[in-house]
């Protein structure tokens, strides 16, 4: 039983390129355990291993209001089924504080590992197509704030490097 520090940008480690998982192992469903307190502790819709140090390709979600769902994704990629994108405002645990417009494809499929290391397919949309991206964006070291202006992210970057040293004083 663990919760994990969580990395904030912009930090140089959130840029990592998560591994594949070879094999889908009791050490790798100890990080998911782990993975999931973190996320329902921060609390957060998902969470992506890069985002607490570990770059492995692994994913939990749990969008529903009771937090009685959760999905675990390992290896994930995904298709996009439709040419239709939809702007819905993020946040992200690593970027506390700051909500933003983003634009992504609105209907795709994602192809993933589940715990017993058998490979699932199903289709998603609107929010949790919205998470599965942002979170597959974390794992290849890519985050919400690559999608604002320079401008709207050096201003994020600033204000969260001063409120990293208020911390750390
Ligand atoms: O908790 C989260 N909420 C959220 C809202 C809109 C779009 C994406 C997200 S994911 C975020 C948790 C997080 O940072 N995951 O990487
Ligand atoms: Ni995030």
């Amino acid at each position: 039983m663990a919760l994990l520090p969580i990395l904030e940008f912009p930090d140089s480690r959130l840029r990592t390129i998560a591994k594949d998982v070879i094999e889908v192992n009791d050490d790798i469903r100890a990080i998911v355990k782990d993975m999931f307190e973190t996320m329902y502790d921060a609390p957060g819709i998902g969470l992506a291993a890069t985002q607490v140090n570990i770059h492995q390709r692994i994913i939990t979600i749990d969008i529903s209001d009771e937090k009685d769902e959760p999905l675990v994704l390992i290896n994930p990629t995904f298709e996009i089924l439709d040419v239709e994108t939809d702007k819905m405002q993020e946040g992200c645990l690593s970027v506390p504080g700051f909500y933003e417009d983003v634009t992504r494809p609105k209907h795709i499929k994602v192809t993933h590992l589940n715990l017993e290391g058998n490979t699932c397919q199903f289709e998603a949309q609107d929010l949790l197509a919205v998470c599965i991206q942002h979170e597959i964006d974390h794992l290849e070291g890519k985050l919400f704030v690559d999608y604002l202006s320079k401008l709207k992210r050096s201003r994020i970057k600033s204000k969260l490097e001063k409120a990293h040293k208020l911390q750390a004083s």
